[in-house]
């Protein structure tokens, strides 16, 4: 997965800013970002779309990505979008599977 962007974030070949990260998974602010503090959750492991991870990784992403959910309503905000674009005519741009979770603030622009 030379050329793959997310492999070599993962790797810390290229800089990103990481929020969160563990065995199977990291977090780190979206490039180019919906709303401040927009994320986005990737398996360490590359799987092409969300509805590739097999039955083993899954269980382990999906412990790592509720652990990382309470860091970002304790930190970030309680109210966020989940948003995951599945396939090149969904807006699939980079092909190694990744989560948006773009938060939600205050009129006043602070956490909820
Ligand atoms: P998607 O359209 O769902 O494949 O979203 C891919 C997202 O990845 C897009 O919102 C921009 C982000 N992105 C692309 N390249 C980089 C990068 O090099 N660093 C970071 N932090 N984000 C990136």
């Amino acid at each position: 997965m030379e050329e793959c962007i997310f492999c070599k974030i993962i790797n810390k070949e290229i800089p990103s800013y990481i929020l969160y990260e563990d065995e199977y998974s990291i977090a780190f602010l979206d490039i180019n970002p919906i709303n401040k503090g927009h994320t986005l959750f990737v398996p360490k492991k590359h799987f092409e779309r969300i509805s590739n991870i097999d039955d083993e990784y899954i269980k382990n992403f999906y412990v790592s990505f509720t652990k990382f959910l309470k860091l970002f309503e304790e930190r970030m905000s309680k109210d966020y979008n989940i948003i995951v674009n599945n396939g090149k005519k969904a807006g699939q741009a980079v092909f190694h599977a990744h989560i948006h979770i773009i938060p939600q603030y205050n009129e006043n622009g602070y956490k909820n």
